[in-house]
């Protein structure tokens, strides 16, 4: 993949900026030139290196924006641009989203009433403060504040967490209506992203009225978006989900196509056509010597599972989590791909909190959850007290050494394994949080950021990785999913260190952080890190979300061998040691 398109995006932001300051004629030629860069057959950034005068060569691109795109390229920024930025530091995106609110009303808005977000626009709105401003009415006011909500809508991707409960009801429902041969999610839900666009269900029949006929009626559905003749949307719970329909003989071929990723796909359509083969979402099909350009032209040789279009190419199946573009074509060519990690390998939570902290569990109702869970064993990791822990929830050394005793007791009864632990705080400046002869009574130690969550973290968690008590580093990144983007971290300078002090990183399995993220986890496997995938469950019904953390491990193609909470009790004893 080229970066042609990051790099129009920076000049799509320019000319925005530049609306939004009301500058006349270059928000246009900017347009144009990132239309031009994303379309341009090669690598701009190969031209960038040859200088300007080569990327002058394309279309559009005059000496003022090639020397930007060289400056880009070289430094990762461009200077101007960065200046804009702070001039108006406004959720272009964001406000722009709302029907009627263009780059030129934002910045407007912004020099008039300071709104720099979706959230000051709606006040702004109900306060009836942007009639006041010179140009708009009481009636583009209005506009604004119905706009807004589903902007907001669009713009904010949902959690998987919420989105495939969702996704699986509909499938489920779908299954009891008897025209149906097959029923599969697709896209992102199936390829358990962090956050979902849309649900996009596949079903495989002949007789697509009835099913699109079903779906809309599914009970759950708000609102019904549009029913055709073999694709149908409607709307449940916030989110959208997209029904395609084809004939039982294409289903493989389609659920390869719109379970995507895009990046994937267009790899896997590149290696047919090295072959003389063409791949899409009807089939897999032989065209040597084919002139006619039907989608289904040529002779057919696959298409009605995934496997047959992939077998063809000769490729293994390449899981759903992997299909990213990030390795998974050349892995699956060599036979190579990663026996991905199961939830039913995971042997444990490392990473739990009862009501001595901020859970809703005892201990005993916690330990009894887990082995109800299946689990064969459980770390309490109660929050300890530092910066973040607000109103009281951490515990001081002293409650931790109380908490201790009584788990150490609780222990002796249980049926499973129990480590006695604590999650304490990784400070600004990496200090751990609990006293050196505690942690070192304690059989685990899981250190997390939950405060001070911007800007560069890598120090601050090498640091805790360092630490000799310290076993894994939690939620790494403090990430909220759209809410807060956490720490910048070097993953891979992070995990080496981990690798090399027996530390462990955390995939943080709550829907809300999933952290490590699956691409991060790949970086950290592949210079010799352990995983360890946590719930951080609060009560015993947090047990559940694992799915959600190994999905997100599988997409980092962790296998068990690199799953610290895989392992065997002994194993994990010692690892702990
Ligand atoms: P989302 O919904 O934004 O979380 O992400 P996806 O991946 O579910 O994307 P979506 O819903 O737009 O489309 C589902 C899949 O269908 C996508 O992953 C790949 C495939 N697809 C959709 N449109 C195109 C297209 O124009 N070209 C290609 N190659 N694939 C497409
Ligand atoms: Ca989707
Ligand atoms: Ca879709
Ligand atoms: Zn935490």
């Amino acid at each position: 993949m080229s970066r042609n398109d990051e790099i129009a995006r920076q000049f799509e932001a320019f000319a925005d900026l530049l609306d939004a300051k009301g500058v006349d004629y270059k928000p246009r030629a900017y347009r144009r030139a990132a239309e031009n860069i994303r379309e341009y057959p090669q690598a701009v950034e190969g031209l960038a290196q040859e200088g300007e005068d080569a990327v002058g060569e394309i279309d559009g691109v005059g000496d003022a924006i090639a020397s930007k795109v060289v400056e880009y390229v070289d430094t990762g920024h461009i200077e101007e641009l960065e200046a804009l930025r702070e001039e108006y530091p406004l959720d272009m995106a964001a406000i722009t989203s709302v029907e009627g609110v263009g780059p030129k009303t934002a910045g407007t808005l912004y020099e008039e009433l300071g709104i720099e977000t979706l959230d000051d626009l709606e006040s702004a709105a109900e306060a009836g403060d942007i009639q006041t401003v010179k140009g708009f009415g009481a009636k583009t006011e209005q506009n604004i504040l119905d706009g807004i909500d589903f902007a907001r809508e669009a713009h904010e991707r949902q959690l998987l967490g919420d989105a495939r409960p969702n996704g699986e009801r509909v499938v489920e429902y779908l299954d009891t209506v008897d025209a149906i041969a097959s029923v599969e999610l697709a896209g992102s839900l199936r390829r358990w992203r962090a956050t979902i666009g849309d649900v996009d269900v596949l079903v495989g029949s002949d007789d697509a009225e009835r099913v699109v006929a079903a779906f809309a009626d599914w009970p759950e559905a708000d609102s019904v978006i549009e029913a055709g003749d073999t694709k149908a949307s409607l709307r449940a719970d916030g989110v959208r989900i997209d029904l395609r329909v084809v004939v039982p003989e294409e289903f493989g071929a389609a659920l390869q196509y719109f379970t995507g990723s895009k990046a994937h796909n267009v790899a896997v359509r590149n290696r047919a056509i090295e072959r003389d083969l063409k791949v899409n979402e009807y089939g897999i099909f032989d065209v040597a010597g084919v002139e006619d350009d039907d989608q289904r032209a040529g002779e057919r040789i696959g298409g009605e599972t995934e496997a047959s279009v992939y077998e063809p190419l000769e490729m293994d199946w390449v899981p759903p989590e992997l299909r990213e573009n990030r390795g998974e074509i050349e892995a699956a060519v060599e036979g190579d791909l990663p026996d991905l990690v199961e939830t039913s390998d995971i042997r444990g939570d490392l990473h739990t909190h009862t009501s001595w902290s901020d859970g809703r569990a005892t201990i005993v109702e916690m330990i009894e959850g887990a082995a109800a869970f299946g689990h064969d064993y459980l770390a309490i990791t109660d929050h300890a007290t530092g910066p973040g822990m607000v109103g009281g929830v951490g515990l001081d050394d002293e409650q931790l050494r109380d908490q201790l005793a009584e788990i150490r007791a609780a222990a002796d009864e249980a049926g499973i394994d129990v480590f006695a632990g604590v999650e304490a705080n990784v400070a600004a400046d990496g200090q751990v949080s609990v006293a050196d002869d505690l942690l070192s009574d304690l059989d685990l130690v899981v250190a997390s950021p939950h405060a001070a969550l911007d800007g560069d973290g890598t120090e601050r968690l090498i640091a805790a990785a360092k630490h000799p008590a310290v076993d894994i580093v939690g939620h790494p990144t403090g990430r909220y999913l759209n809410r807060r983007p956490g720490l910048d971290v070097d993953v891979s300078r992070l995990a080496t260190v981990a690798a090399d002090h027996g530390t462990a990183l955390e995939i943080n399995a709550d829907p809300a952080r999933l952290d490590l993220a699956g691409s991060a986890v790949k970086t950290a496997i592949e210079v010799g890190a352990t995983i360890a995938i946590d719930t951080d469950a609060h009560s015993p019904a947090g047990f559940d979300s694992l799915r959600y953390g190994v999905h997100t491990g599988r997409r980092g193609w962790a296998e068990p061998v690199d799953v610290l909470n895989a392992w065997n009790v002994d194993d994990v004893r010692s690892f702990l040691h």
